[in-house]
């Protein structure tokens, strides 16, 4: 039996951490072979809740789940961990202003920040679901500089998923036609799921789709606006396919990606594309299993140059807020 992988994760009572614990804990990450330890986190509040997901847990019997801690200390939970997922955020009530959201998620991930870089193992990776996840994930890695800035990212995995979705259903073709999928910038409103730079049966997607108006006026906002959509569906905010995403992002980043495709996850950007060094910024990433690297040469249009600028300008916006709190 291999040594287990240890996995902290934040929020693990939450809706998000329903769907998330068990697929992890069945080998959807690490595959059949690899024993997983779960170090699942929780404020105090959430703790009776947490105790009786852990006995679902102990009840599936997992052949590869090794151990499980619950706890509401962070140190102990992030205590040796080699991957972290951080779900868990306040998120915006009635009245609250986008700035307030930003001050109190603040200082938990400066709290976060600190407490990984502590207590975490050597190799220690960080995926932020929890939102505003670029910004989180910033704060973060900026209170955890002992951590090379490489091994944080932000979640535009479900962005890039409900694209394909849309561009598949468009195109009338299986999901799996779709490659080539950059989301750029913030998870935000402001992201731009790039149309042009897509392929739809290995073919640039603009010589499948001629409908320039539906990528402007339907598919872009409609991706933008995903989320709220399912919030308005279902009373409650995407869940199962915000925990496939995030097992997706942590699986594709440990696995090669196929050749000439790339995925979309936000990293601390080195000032590919005109984008703003040292912020966390979604663009199209390939891994070789263990590094990754920003693919180079993609062409952008004006119309795309315009948007990109647009959301890492929000991005820098945030970051001025919260850099207060430092
Ligand atoms: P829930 O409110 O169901 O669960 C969040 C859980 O986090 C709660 O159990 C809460 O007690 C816990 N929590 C809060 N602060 C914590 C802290 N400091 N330490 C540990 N646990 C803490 O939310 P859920 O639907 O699971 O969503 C979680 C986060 O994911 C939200 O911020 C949400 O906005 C974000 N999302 C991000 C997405 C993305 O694509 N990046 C998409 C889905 C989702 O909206």
């Amino acid at each position: 039996m291999k040594d287990p992988i240890k996995i902290a994760i934040t929020g693990a009572a939450g809706q998000i951490g329903y769907s998330l614990l068990f697929r992890i804990a069945s080998g959807a990450i690490f595959g059949p072979e690899q024993p997983v330890d779960l170090n699942l986190i929780e404020i105090e509040p959430g703790m009776k809740a947490l105790a009786g997901v852990k006995m679902e847990l102990d009840d599936c019997a997992f052949p590869l789940l090794n151990k499980v801690v619950t706890t509401c200390n962070m140190d102990e939970g992030f205590y040796g961990a080699n991957w972290a997922l951080l779900v868990g955020s306040v998120p915006r009530k009635a009245g609250m202003e986008r700035g307030d959201l930003l001050g109190i998620n603040g200082k938990i991930f400066i709290g976060q920040g600190k407490s990984i870089a502590a207590n975490a193992a050597d190799d220690i990776r960080v995926l932020v679901v929890g939102n505003p996840c670029n910004t989180n994930c910033w704060t973060a890695m900026k209170n955890a500089s002992k951590i090379p800035s490489n091994r944080w990212f932000a979640m535009t995995r479900l962005d890039e998923n409900r694209a394909k979705a849309q561009l598949a259903e468009k195109a009338g073709v299986h999901v799996n036609e779709v490659s080539n999928m950059t989301i750029w910038g913030n998870h935000s409103s402001t992201q731009y799921p790039d149309f042009f730079n897509a392929k739809i049966g290995g073919k640039p997607a603009p010589e499948v789709i001629k409908d320039e108006a539906w990528v402007k006026d339907t598919f872009i906002p409609t991706v933008q606006k995903r989320g709220a959509a399912v919030i308005a569906a279902r009373g409650l905010s995407s869940a199962a396919s915000a925990a496939n995403a995030a097992i997706e992002t942590v699986r594709t980043l440990v696995t090669p990606t196929k050749a000439g495709d790339w995925f979309s996850v936000g990293v601390c950007s080195d000032g590919s594309y005109g984008t703003p060094a040292g912020t966390v910024t979604s663009l199209p990433i390939r891994s070789n299993g263990k590094d990754w690297e920003v693919v180079q040469g993609i062409e952008l249009n004006e119309f795309a140059k315009e948007k990109i600028a647009a959301s890492n300008k929000e991005l820098l916006e945030e970051q001025a807020e919260i850099s207060k709190l430092f």
